[in-house]
């Protein structure tokens, strides 16, 4: 499947980085973390037609969504109008960044973002109500909903499921 083959290579690439670090001096560190970065967004770039870098440690798909890449383990923020899908707990890792909605109930896949099965925890902070889904179930089976203004540091039992979401307009 594609998106645990891209998972794989990331983790090789970064196993392979902290080997050399081991080897590297201190000074160098903190470039070996950027360059790991960079790295990860050259890749999604590469999988993604019409996906562009926009900042440092982030991307922009074709039609808005913006994935950040931290360079350390710190906690994200989700903007404000924004509701976003982390890929650790507490609001840490790569973070999904979505605006949209409809008000019969927009459909998105976090699968076209290289972001199936990784959502660990969540921010709303838009007026829209957002329902998750695991669609490796058939039929898709409802995962948790966010209410507006909702978070959640750690989705607990449904970790590592969530692959679509339907984004209802507050
Ligand atoms: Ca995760």
């Amino acid at each position: 499947m594609r998106t645990s083959h891209v998972t794989g290579k990331v983790a090789v690439v970064a196993g392979a980085t902290a080997g050399v670090a081991l080897f590297a001096a201190p000074a160098q560190a903190t470039t070996g973390v950027r360059a790991d970065v960079q790295w990860k967004v050259d890749q999604v770039i590469a999988e993604h037609p019409g996906a562009r870098q926009t900042a440092p440690g982030t991307v922009t798909f074709a039609d808005g969504v913006v994935l950040t890449i931290p360079t350390a383990s710190t906690a994200g923020v989700c903007a404000t109008g924004a509701y976003c899908f982390y890929q650790d707990t507490n609001y840490r890792g790569r973070k999904l960044t979505f605006r949209d909605c409809a008000n019969n109930g927009l459909w998105q896949y976090l699968t076209d973002y290289g972001f199936g099965n990784k959502t660990s925890s969540w921010q709303n902070f838009t007026k829209h109500t957002v329902v998750v889904y695991d669609q490796n179930a058939t039929p898709p089976a409802p995962l948790w909903n966010e209410t507006p203004g909702g978070e959640s540091v750690n989705v607990g039992g449904e970790d590592n499921k969530a692959d679509g979401f339907q984004t209802y307009c507050g």
